[in-house]
């Protein structure tokens, strides 16, 4: 029989996207994120090499439409391929958002992705749902 989920730990889905800087740098790097997400428990349930159009980034990122960063987020983000990834385990959320690190590459954890990988806070190597809520929409603008 399978667990979906033990008391206090639900099973979640999350998103996450490595960003074109480290995908358009060096392959290896993308393979040493995914042995990071694997060895802390993720399944990955649907993962491709995504060239995002500008609606679709647009849309991605609707939250910070009005921000003054938005403009060059989008180019940046549609300025070559991404990989999106739909992971699954237990409190997906926090665990990932644990494990990629403080938005700001400069702040992040030791040992974290962002930390290890992360160029500025403008290019902080991976994106990672913030809510379950988030998680589903991101999900479905991402895989339809
Ligand atoms: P996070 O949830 O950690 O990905 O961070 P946010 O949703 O706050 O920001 C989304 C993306 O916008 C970040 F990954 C980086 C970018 N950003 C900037 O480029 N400048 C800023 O001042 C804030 C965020």
């Amino acid at each position: 029989m399978r667990h979906n989920s033990v008391e206090g730990n639900k099973l979640e889905q999350t998103y996450m996207m490595i960003k074109p800087e480290i995908v358009a740098a060096d392959s290896q790097k993308i393979g040493e994120i995914l042995a990071m997400v694997q060895k802390n428990g993720f399944r990955i349930n649907n993962l491709a090499l995504k060239h995002l159009d500008k609606e679709t980034v647009e849309r991605f990122y609707a939250v910070h439409k009005d921000r003054p960063f938005f403009p060059d987020l989008v180019d940046y983000i549609i300025s070559g391929p991404v990989v999106a990834i739909h992971l699954e385990r237990d409190n997906a959320i926090v665990k990932l958002r644990e494990l990629v690190g403080a938005t700001n590459p400069a702040d992040a954890a030791c040992g974290t992705i962002r930390a290890l990988f992360g160029e500025a806070l403008s290019q902080n190597a991976v994106h990672a749902s913030d809510s379950v809520e988030n998680a589903k929409v991101e999900l479905g603008i991402i895989f339809g």
